[in-house]
């Protein structure tokens, strides 16, 4: 039996005046009128049976429509009001249900029930985000993702409202609305939009200097994850862990993934961009539906004031990190997704984060950026929900018992009952306040005039942003100076682009070079001036590089195998058993819809016809064919580009003797390296598997950008 909203205030049906209906009743002990068959009647949202819903009410065949249709009129006014507005940022996002599991205790830091007993499961919901695009905007944008995670804990739902970047652009929340004013389309146009490759966006930047750390994070491989489930999650800001006897310890809160760190290529986003707007989500969708669970860890970095005090970085600054290596972080414990919602709307678009959402034991810095936002998160969700009630909503309400005298507004659905709305009452009713148990902020002593005011310690803007750029991977580094030329190209204001790499001379001189002299400069600029000069002492952090936390292994990752007429099953079969073995996935790509016949008469199903499903989708690729169906593939000018591109990129490829012939059409066979692989091969196809798991041979990047390959 078909199942109706989810939302039980919908499923309250009447049984008292149905009639010359027959009644069954459903899951949820609700009732249904049926018509003929099993299927229930079509009704209004009175509940009103619908006789036909194919026609308008009219005046004669090709008369008029008359006013009393009030099924129709129901229909479309509804219909006319499904829109909610988008997310003024973070617009487009996915999300899944799931739970996060306590390691250990850490009552020693926190009263914070979620962390008190090892083995706790607590119900979570995330939600993975672009910034600045449009919600129908494409999943593989240069952008920050959002990685927003609300914890339904005994003591209230805790929202850590984070992103991919540990770091952000702004020191200060009054300068939000700027900056992202720049970095969404243009007013008077409304383009370009989901990226930040125009004037606007860099007029900005380059206006800014505290930005530069930031810059150097999203101009990295960071911005252009190859899926949600193969990227960190960092809660930015510092914040406090406080424990029974209100002693405070400073916290910064990390998400790992289980399966390592995976970006893919510029070139390969603009491609997915086309053959997959949906590419994060689908991916998310899937490994949840195939119950291979995305798994995280949360790690923390602990602090005390003394600690603070010595670092060389004030740690209120959000645009600052403390490298792992000077302090690592300790895993308290899991989240793992392992439901997508029943129903996107009342889910993920309806679900609302808020930063000041903390229960006992968990409080905020005075990080101005963190203060700024825990005033802004109520605010627009009041704007997007429309009303005081969205905590009524199941995916924003409590799971654990709650009890105020909050009350009416549109939409209410659990106002209090009996006569007593107020406290403190003598009727003895209702919940009251518990000094032991509620929420205490953290007795911080402040003082200090009253001014706008940025301290002397948030003044130095290029020596972090130095630190992460040395101690990216020679691939990564110039994956950061083709990032800024690409962007800077499209910047039509010359004065734009120096005063950016006026900013980069002051982080690295090769970096502003490389750009410089891509962008066709005839002299460099000066470099801009700085509060603080650039600290050349700070040690590379290897934790800063994704290559350096890649994944050891193919697992998670999916094989794209171009199959064609003829295949040699055995081979096909052998190669599919390896990459199963790896607890990694496999789809097919036929030359034509539906499959094709292997030597041995066998049909085989495929997933993709090869124009939709390019080489860009998958980790890996091996192309699998035959002599009698070669020459037809080799006409196939999406076949060529299926191995091409995989070469471009960098990726694994594995080929059986007639595939070859592809290779050479393609223009790669006389720059086969050790990512091309003969298969069966020698060591055989489980070998073959192994090597996948480095994902890429960055050691042909610079050939194939030279053009010698
Ligand atoms: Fe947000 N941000 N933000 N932000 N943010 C919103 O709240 C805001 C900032 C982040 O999946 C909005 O519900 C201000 C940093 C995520 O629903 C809004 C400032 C970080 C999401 C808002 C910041 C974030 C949002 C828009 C500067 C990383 C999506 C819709 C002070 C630590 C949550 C909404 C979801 C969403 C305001 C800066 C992360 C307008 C004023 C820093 C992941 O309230």
């Amino acid at each position: 039996m078909a199942k109706r909203a989810t939302n039980p205030s919908t499923r309250q049906t009447s049984t008292a005046t149905i009639h010359d209906q027959t009644l069954l009743r459903g899951e949820g002990g609700e009732l249904h009128q049926i018509a003929e068959g099993d299927v229930p009647v079509l009704t209004t949202a009175q509940g009103g049976p619908v006789a036909d819903d194919q026609n308008t009410l009219r005046v004669g065949p090709r008369g008029p429509l008359v006013v009393d249709d009030f099924h129709f009129r129901e229909k479309v006014f509804h219909f006319d009001h499904e829109r909610i507005p988008e997310r003024v940022v973070h617009a487009r996002g996915y999300g899944a249900h799931g739970f996060f599991e306590t390691y250990e205790s850490l009552a020693a830091y926190t009263k914070a029930d979620i962390f008190q007993r090892p083995g706790e499961k607590t119900p979570t919901f995330v939600r993975f985000s672009t910034v600045a695009g449009n919600k129908g905007s494409a999943d593989l944008a240069r952008d920050v993702r959002g990685f927003a995670v609300k914890f339904y804990t005994r003591q209230g739902n805790w929202d850590l409202v984070g992103n991919n970047i540990p770091v952000f652009f702004i020191q200060d929340a009054i300068k939000f609305p700027d900056l992202i004013h720049a970095a969404k389309q243009d007013p008077d146009r409304d383009f370009p939009q989901a990226q930040t490759a125009h004037d606007t966006f860099w007029d900005f930047i380059s206006l800014t200097p505290e930005s530069m750390n930031m810059v150097m994070w999203i101009m990295s491989d960071r911005t252009i994850p190859r899926s949600f489930r193969f990227m960190e999650g960092f809660g930015v800001h510092t914040f406090r862990l406080v424990n029974d006897k209100g002693e405070s310890t400073f916290v910064k809160f990390h998400w790992k993934p289980k399966l390592g760190l995976q970006s893919v290529a510029w070139n390969e986003a603009v491609k997915i961009n086309g053959a997959d707007p949906d590419f994060h989500r689908r991916d998310l969708w899937h490994a949840i539906q195939g119950g291979d669970f995305p798994e995280w860890e949360l790690q923390v970095q602990l602090f005390d004031q003394e600690f603070a005090d010595r670092f060389d970085f004030d740690v209120l600054d959000p645009t600052k990190i403390i490298p792992e290596e000077i302090l690592p972080p300790k895993p308290i414990g899991r989240l793992v997704l392992d439901r997508m919602p029943d129903n996107f709307f009342a889910e993920t678009e309806q679900v609302a984060f808020m930063t000041q959402n903390v229960p006992p034991g968990i409080d905020f810095s005075n990080d101005p950026l963190l203060q700024g936002r825990n005033f802004s998160y109520l605010d627009t969700q009041l704007k997007r929900l429309g009303s005081p009630n969205f905590t009524h909503l199941p995916i924003n309400a409590p799971k654990c018992p709650f009890a105020h005298f909050q009350q009416d507004g549109h939409m209410a659905m659990h106002n209090p009952v009996g006569r007593v709305n107020y406290e403190p009452n003598s009727f003895g009713e209702g919940p009251r306040e518990s000094p032991t148990r509620g929420f205490r902020p953290f007795a911080a002593e402040e003082h200090g005039i009253k001014a706008r005011l940025r301290p002397e310690s948030f003044a130095d803007h290029y020596s972090q942003a130095r630190q992460f750029y040395i101690s990216q991977t020679p691939p990564e580094q110039r994956h950061i100076a083709a990032a800024l030329t690409f962007e800077l190209s499209k910047v039509e204001t010359p004065a734009i682009r120096e005063r950016t790499v006026a900013h980069l001379l002051n982080i690295d001189e090769t970096l502003a070079t490389t750009v410089g002299q891509k962008l066709g400069f005839k002299a460099m600029p000066k470099p801009a001036d700085a509060a603080v000069p650039t600290r050349q002492d700070l040690e590379p952090s290897p934790a800063l590089s994704i290559v350096e936390r890649g994944p050891k292994r193919f697992e998670g990752r999916k094989l794209g195998i171009l199959v064609t007429d003829g295949v040699d099953p055995t081979l096909l079969q052998g190669l599919t058993a390896a990459i199963t073995k790896e607890k990694a996935v496999f789809e097919l790509i036929a030359p034509k819809v539906g499959g094709v016949t292997a030597a041995d008469g066998t049909w085989i199903k495929a997933q993709h016809m090869i124009d939709g499903g390019p080489s860009v989708l998958f980790d890996a690729v091996a192309v699998l064919t035959s002599a009698a169906a070669i020459d037809d593939l080799l006409q196939e000018a999406t076949a060529r580009d299926f191995v091409a591109d995989a070469f471009q990129h960098c990726k694994f490829i594995g080929y059986d003797a007639s595939a070859l012939a592809l290779l050479e059409k393609a223009g790669v066979a006389d720059a086969l390296d050790e990512g091309v692989v003969a298969l069966p091969g020698e060591d055989g196809l489980e070998a073959f598997v192994a090597k996948l798991g480095k994902l890429r041979v960055w050691g042909r990047e610079p050939s194939v950008k030279l053009g010698k390959a």
